[in-house]
């Protein structure tokens, strides 16, 4: 393992009993940092190594949408893992609530748990911490360079996180080890998982259905990777921004649950023969974009809102709160499409129908609620809610990071002072109309709605 991709939250030296991988954001046996890690200090200690998955009753508001596509992923899971001699235990509720009787019961030496800089997952670790003894120790399976080697601080913009991060790449960015068959066996018996009635016994919002499309689970991640390198990857730089084209990798719902790993995205996009540009582009967003928005969630605890953003947009945002906004919507005429603009209203269908909207159009989206709404902390709220009601990848590092671009100028520069926006960047539909074909970006959008 290279060095500093584990740090211990809880040091001490680990017990004699099972390590225990409380798996949360990297749900893969494959490519998993945390795992290999786990299984490397059981074998080092010749004890079983037990991986467990809390499934919360509440997860920042997931629908059926989320969990059914995250279970089908675990279902899965399960089975891969076992056949490594590594039984899974689902846990029902919140890991501080039953983590710790958990780790009790098993007598567990040893806890790794995964990366995850969003603030529930920092309450939960210290709430797991503070209601047991055994150590502690986090691994980021996440990023390919650890958000904490990466860099120290919040980053200013992408220019300042850049070169920090290419500097580390080459260490980071390692083929990786093989989980191996576990030669120390669990030997208690364990309670059959009935995937279909946890499924049915969940107590979430199941109005918004879940998806036929994209599979879910890490099989289905590793084929939608090998077919973006066949045939998406060599048009990507060009053909990633037009809403029109389908030019991205639609890996993001896969990378969001840890289901496929970006340091294997990395490496094989790396290996493959694309051309130079097509792979610059598509590691500058893979890497740099989406590890900086882990950068911003580990470091600024204000990442969904107002207070998260840079002091020059917060105070320029604020002179022009009392402009005059053209349109107002209320959250439901925005969740219903039925504002006046027809690009924005088939972006919001996409997102519905699709759980993916395109991501030149997310930035559109985004800003448009800013002059619909009545104040940016209201335009805030409303893009974090329905982006995470509705995108599979929602609830994630890069939306908060995506919204506050978006809206509030987070990693961006200055721009000519206009009202509504002050100095954050304007998109309009005309500049949307006169870069694209948008006739067909609405055209395919209107086919899903059958
Ligand atoms: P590709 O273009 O194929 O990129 C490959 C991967 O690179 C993505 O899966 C993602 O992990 C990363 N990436 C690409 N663009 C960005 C970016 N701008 N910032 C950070 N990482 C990036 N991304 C999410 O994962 N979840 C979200 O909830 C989310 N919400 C967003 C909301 C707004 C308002 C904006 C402006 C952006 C948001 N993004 C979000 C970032 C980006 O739009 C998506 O990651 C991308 O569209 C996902 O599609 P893809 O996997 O086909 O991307
Ligand atoms: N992580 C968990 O540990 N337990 C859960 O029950 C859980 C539910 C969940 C639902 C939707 C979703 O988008 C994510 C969910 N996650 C859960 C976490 C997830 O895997 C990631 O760790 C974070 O969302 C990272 O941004």
């Amino acid at each position: 393992m290279n060095g500093d991709r584990a740090v211990r939250m809880r040091g001490g030296e680990p017990g004699a009993g099972p390590v225990v991988y409380w798996m949360s954001r990297d749900q893969r046996a494959l490519d998993n940092w945390a795992l290999l890690y786990a299984q490397d200090m059981a074998m080092k200690k010749k004890v079983p190594l037990l991986v467990s998955f809390s499934l919360a009753n509440d997860y920042l508001g997931a629908n059926l949408r989320h969990y059914g596509f995250m279970l089908k992923g675990l279902r899965e899971l399960e089975g891969a893992l076992s056949r490594k001699n590594i039984p899974f235990f689902l846990l029902r509720g919140n890991p501080p609530d039953v983590l710790p009787g958990f780790l009790h019961r098993t007598r567990a030496g040893l806890l790794v748990c995964d990366f995850n800089p969003l603030r529930i997952k920092k309450e939960w670790e210290s709430g797991v911490a503070s209601k047991t003894e055994i150590p502690l120790h986090v691994v980021d399976a996440h990023n390919v360079v650890p958000c904490w080697a990466a860099s120290l601080k919040q980053e200013y913009a992408a220019y300042t996180f850049r070169p920090k991060l290419k500097r580390l790449i080459p260490r980071y960015l390692v083929a990786f080890p093989r989980l191996k068959k576990h030669p120390h066996i669990w030997r208690e018996r364990l309670k059959t998982i009935r995937w279909e009635a946890v499924s049915r016994s969940l107590d979430v919002d199941r109005s918004v259905s879940e998806l036929l499309r994209p599979a879910p689970g890490e099989n289905a991640g590793r084929k939608a990777l090998a077919a973006f390198l066949a045939s998406g990857l060599a048009r990507y730089e060009r053909d990633r921004n037009d809403p029109s084209k389908e030019g991205q990798s639609g890996l993001s719902p896969y990378l969001h649950f840890g289901q496929l790993s970006a340091a294997r995205v990395a490496l094989e996009v790396q290996k493959s023969g694309a051309p130079a540009e097509a792979r610059a582009a598509f590691m500058e967003e893979l890497l740099v974009r989406r590890e900086l928005s882990d950068n911003f969630c580990h470091y600024n605890p204000d990442y969904d809102n107002l207070n998260g953003l840079p002091e020059w947009a917060r105070r320029s945002l604020d002179k022009h709160r009392r402009d005059r906004r053209p349109h107002i919507y209320a959250r439901a005429e925005l969740e219903n499409a039925r504002t006046h603009d027809p690009f924005w209203n088939a972006a919001q269908k996409e997102m519905v129908n699709t759980g993916k909207m395109h991501g030149y159009m997310r930035m559109y989206w985004a800003k448009k609620m800013l002059e619909w709404t009545e104040s940016p902390d209201e335009a805030i709220e409303t893009a974090v809610s329905l982006n995470d009601t509705y995108e599979l990848d929602g609830r994630d590092p890069n939306g908060y990071a995506g919204i506050l671009w978006s809206i509030g100028g987070l990693h961006d520069r200055a721009w000519k002072e206009r009202p509504i926006y002050g100095k954050v960047r304007y998109m309009s539909a005309a500049g949307l109309r006169a870069k694209f074909d948008m006739s067909t970006y609405l055209r395919r959008v209107e086919a899903l709605e059958g």
